[in-house]
């Protein structure tokens, strides 16, 4: 095959007069028209001289014209590289310095903040804004609405990825064309997908969970996206009658729950509800029944493996699991210390190994050796354990990491920027319960001696450096911080104490 990942998700909707998307404006989008738009960036990128292997940094707001950029860079075979809207031109200066992308496509709102930095970096950068309008689109729009696929195989690289480390520098994790192909192919069997399928997609298409689980399972099925620019309550449950299968993070299904216009008969058409990217509360999963009728389908994954577990789709889906090892995924439970097995029951590391799993950390073979062992197993940080029934449970993470509404947030990034602050001797960044992000940032600030801190001028500063979802939703001032002998911070003793901070 000249390009597995082109030809097998879109390759075969070429010329389609298949619904691909239906969109907030009541106009549909259909495959093939989707795939001529997207056959006109691919040419743009010809005509920059991108070459493949390059890669392409995105930083542009949810649309159909954002998915083409996706289905341009596999046909041209050119690297994705999805950001995070939310993100700063301080952060996004960072992945267009370590990528070393060649292209920037933003829009037009960020142009003259990003300009210094492309210049800087020998980007180009052009313009898509979410009306599909835009400096990049201009020069497509005279392009050839039909593009000569580029040869690739399934060990080239179709992404980037950045996830944020525990030193707070942020890694690109490399994922092959085999690496999403592979997950997209098993995920469409083990939840049944079919050309009949319409799915209700609310989610960011910047990150694994919108992008690569939905966007990728409904072209490889040919089925309809109803595709909302983000997570709108009235229009999900307005458009539920129309749709078979949602997918969000736990925010959503507490969000749903807490209307009481979501009932069993809005519900009724639908098939499948999937949760993921965050802990389901086994309350949501019971209330969410209740309601409903539905038992939501919880599934576990990451950015540098894609999905690693599901609950099934026949048979029983079991509330705080995360189900049973997909097929063709290897999953185990070890000791941290020594990396060996440990015996069934017992709370440990889960390592996963597979087609699954990326290729490494871009220009980062230390960080890339710490987490992939040599025999293909990759530490995921997550802490778990395997019931007598085989169903995995996710109990804990082995990494400093928040998760809140879904994105993860590293500790050290914000401790980073909370202790450049005036008068901050050093700080503490945790998560805690939140009722509707499950989790959120909690910033705990010691003050230098004979210093009273500004925390409302602290925040104001936090917005240049750190995206909105990252900065802590509260501060607290503290004499000192909880150390234990060896002098390291005791935030499992924060946690206790603030638990209570957003309790409802
Ligand atoms: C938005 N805000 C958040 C936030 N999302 N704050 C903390 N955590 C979040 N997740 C802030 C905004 O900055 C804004 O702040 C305010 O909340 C309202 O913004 P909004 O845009 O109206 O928020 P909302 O639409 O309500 O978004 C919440 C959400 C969204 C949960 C629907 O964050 C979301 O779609 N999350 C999904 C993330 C995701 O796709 N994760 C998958 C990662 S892949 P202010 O102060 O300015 O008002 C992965 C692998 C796997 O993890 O297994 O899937
Ligand atoms: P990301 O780096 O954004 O891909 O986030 C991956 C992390 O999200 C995983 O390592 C887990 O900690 C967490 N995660 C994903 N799915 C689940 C789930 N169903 N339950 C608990 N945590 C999850």
């Amino acid at each position: 095959m000249a390009n597995p990942l082109f030809d097998t998700l879109f390759g075969d909707h070429l010329g389609s007069d298949a619904i691909f998307l239906h969109l907030p404006d009541g106009e549909t989008l259909s495959y093939g028209r989707f795939l001529e738009i997207a056959a006109t960036y691919a040419g743009a990128f010809a005509q920059f001289g991108l070459q493949p292997g390059d890669r392409v940094a995105v930083q542009i707001a949810k649309s159909p014209q954002a998915l083409a950029v996706y289905a341009a860079c596999a046909q041209s075979g050119l690297v994705f590289l999805p950001l995070n809207t939310a993100y700063t031109a301080d952060e996004v200066a960072y992945f267009v310095e370590n990528s070393g992308a060649g292209l920037v496509l933003t829009d037009t709102a960020m142009r003259d903040a990003l300009k210094p930095i492309t210049d800087r970096c020998n980007a180009r950068l052009e313009t898509l804004n979410r009306d599909g309008t835009g400096s990049f689109a201009d020069i497509a729009a005279d392009l050839p609405t039909v593009f000569e696929t580029v040869n690739r195989t399934s060990d080239d690289l179709a992404a980037f990825l950045y996830t944020s480390g525990t030193t707070g520098r942020s890694k690109g994790a490399m994922l092959s064309q085999g690496n999403l192909l592979s997950n997209a192919q098993t995920l469409v069997k083990e939840w049944r997908f079919t050309s009949d399928d319409v799915l209700l997609h609310a989610l960011p298409i910047f990150h694994t969970h919108g992008l690569f689980v939905a966007t990728n399972v409904v072209l490889l099925s040919g089925s309809q996206m109803i595709f909302m620019p983000k997570l709108d309550v009235d229009q999900l449950i307005a458009n539920m009658p129309q749709a078979t299968t949602l997918m969000g993070v736990p925010t959503f299904y507490t969000r749903l729950l807490d209307d009481a216009r979501f009932t069993k008969e809005r519900a009724q058409h639908m098939r499948l509800f999937v949760s993921g990217s965050a802990p389901l509360l086994a309350e949501t999963h019971v209330q969410f029944e209740q309601r409903t009728g539905h038992r939501i389908l919880e599934r576990y994954g990451m950015t540098e493996t894609n999905m690693n577990t599901s609950n099934p789709y026949d048979g029983e889906r079991r509330a705080g699991t995360v189900g049973f090892p997909l097929p063709g995924v290897e999953l185990k439970i070890t000791d941290s210390k020594t990396g060996k097995s440990l015996p069934q029951g017992e709370i440990g590391d889960i390592e996963v190994r597979g087609p699954n799993v990326f290729q490494g950390y871009w220009q980062m073979p230390e960080k890339t050796a710490e987490e992939l062992r040599p025999d293909g197993f990759f530490i995921t940080g997550d802490l778990g354990q395997i019931d007598a029934d085989g169903y995995v449970s996710i109990v804990g993470r082995n990494k400093d990491l928040i998760i809140s509404g879904g994105y993860n947030i590293y500790p050290k990034e914000v401790e980073l920027v909370l202790d450049e602050q005036e008068g901050v001797l050093e700080s503490a960044v945790i998560g805690v319960p939140h009722p509707d992000f499950g989790e959120t940032v909690l910033g705990i600030l010691v003050a230098q001696p004979g210093q009273a801190l500004d925390l409302d001028s602290i925040k104001n500063r936090l917005g240049a450096s750190l995206a909105r979802f990252k900065q802590p939703q509260q501060l607290i001032v503290l004499p000192e911080l909880p150390r234990n002998t060896m002098g390291k911070v005791q935030k499992k003793a924060l946690r206790e104490q603030f638990a209570e901070t957003f309790a409802p």
